[in-house]
């Protein structure tokens, strides 16, 4: 039997532009996923977050599946553009008074707020002035998680500053597929600075208005593995972890970036501002740990920066999303955090896949979630007991919602939605959750 540290959390984790809906209700602004979705071509399924999960309006609802599964956490994200239209300047009372409710429902029912103050909806006017490429969304940043702390801060006592920065920089300024849907690697990685900038500053308003409250960030990690021995190919996935990793998680971690990092993009280093250096060394109470599937790379010289190339695993099994299901990459990656980094804490944050699910006499039978989900619990339980300071898993997702791209079409939630009806039907990996939860542990059935 694994078992868990005493008070440890058991929850799901959302974002706001994925379940509230009411994209234009009470006040609330455009982000850059309005305008994003409602561009024709952008989303696989033609679908957009106008409504999702409607939970904006059903959010009683979802906090009662809750407690009925009997979790005592729930990580959300607020939505910067439903508290600032503008990104900053008026607030707007309507959006900030739905997280105040909503906190108060989980309080009531004794589930720990877990608040991430951005998952990805940047107010789009703040990106018509130039969006994380400007020093000032750093700055407005820190204003809107001042008016955020003011509200709820006597209640929520864990704050998360931001959501993976890594897929912010990668899909929205490199691949080009997130808005502001650019391709342009200089612009990358000066974003990556802005949004740390961002983080250091949300870092020092959080711990001067909330001091008794937990900080930590969010960072998704993609364990990096060479395709072979040779010495190349272990190069090549030094080079991979260091960019895709690293390059995102020490500023938090350490303070600055990594020298072989900075050295890689020595073409196109950001701009720096004289208290930059300053502002990075914030230090954080947990780091947030989004872990879905590892990268297997092989050295290619022809890759420009980087020079290596991920190596698809054929015949290995894989999630809904294309993503290789390896759950010792969970184990690896736990160790070497705290190996290399020794957080005071460690949650993880995101862990959950997605599969074509479908309800047959009101029931949805997930075997290979609950087989994801329990294998990779097993190596959570592992990396305890070997004295990972982990304190916490948060299952992505509470509910079936919009995923990004690919709108619909990706089933992440141990509670699945009817999006025509608004229905929800706890899936069987609900339940097995909901078991795990209460006994804080499961059984150790791998053999893996
Ligand atoms: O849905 C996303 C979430 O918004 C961020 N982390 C990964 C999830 C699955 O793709």
């Amino acid at each position: 039997m694994i078992v868990f540290p005493d008070g440890f959390f058991w929850g799901t984790a959302t974002s706001a532009y994925q379940i509230e809906g009411a994209w234009n209700e009470d006040g609330k602004g455009p982000s850059i996923w309005d305008v994003f979705s409602h561009t024709p071509g952008k989303i696989l399924d033609g679908s957009t977050g106008d409504i999702a999960c409607d939970h904006y309006h059903r959010y009683r609802e979802d906090v009662d599946l809750m407690a009925r599964l009997g979790l005592n956490a729930y990580r959300f994200s607020v939505s910067w553009p439903r508290v600032l239209p503008e990104g900053r300047g008026t607030l707007n009372a309507p959006g900030l008074d739905f997280y105040d409710r909503l906190v108060d429902a989980l309080c009531e029912r004794r589930i720990e707020p877990f608040v991430t103050l951005y998952h990805w909806d940047l107010p789009q006017s703040l990106q018509e002035q130039g969006g994380w490429e400007s020093r000032d969304t750093a700055l407005a940043f820190a204003d809107y998680v001042s008016v955020v702390a003011q509200r709820l801060g006597d209640r929520v006592r864990h704050w998360i500053t931001l959501n993976e920065p890594l897929a912010v920089v990668l899909a929205g300024y490199v691949l080009g597929i997130h808005p502001p849907a650019k391709q342009d690697l200089r612009a990358a990685v000066q974003v990556s600075h802005h949004l740390n900038v961002g983080h250091g500053l949300a870092v020092r308003a959080l711990r001067a208005l909330c001091p008794s409250s937990k900080v930590g960030i969010t960072h998704v990690s993609l364990p990096v593995y060479p395709a072979s021995d040779s010495p190349e190919d272990r190069a090549a996935a030094e080079r991979w972890d260091c960019l895709v990793n690293r390059w995102f998680w020490e500023p938090s971690l350490k303070g600055w970036y990594p020298k072989e990092g900075w050295d890689m993009l020595g073409a196109f280093l950001p701009e720096l501002a004289a208290e930059d250096e300053n502002l990075l060394h914030a230090p954080i109470d947990f780091f947030g740990h989004n872990s879905y599937t590892r990268a297997v790379v092989r050295s290619d010289q022809s890759v420009p920066v980087v020079g290596a190339v991920q190596v698809p695993q054929v015949g290995r099994p894989h999630t809904g999303m294309g993503w290789e299901v390896y759950p010792d990459h969970l184990y690896d990656s736990l160790l070497r955090i705290t190996r290399d980094y020794r957080p005071r804490a460690i949650f993880i944050t995101e862990n959950g896949a997605a599969y074509p699910d479908e309800v047959h006499a009101g029931r949805v039978a997930d075997p290979q979630r609950i087989d994801y989900v329990r294998e990779h619990l097993v190596r959570a339980g592992r990396a305890v007991a070997a004295g990972v300071p982990l304190q916490g898993y948060f299952c992505w997702s509470l509910l079936d919602n919009f995923e990004w791209t690919f709108g619909y079409t990706q089933r992440f939630g141990i509670v699945y939605v009817d999006f025509a009806s608004q229905q929800r039907i706890v899936k069987d990996s609900g339940y097995f959750y909901s078991k795990v939860a209460a006994s804080n542990g499961l059984e150790e059935t791998t053999g893996a």
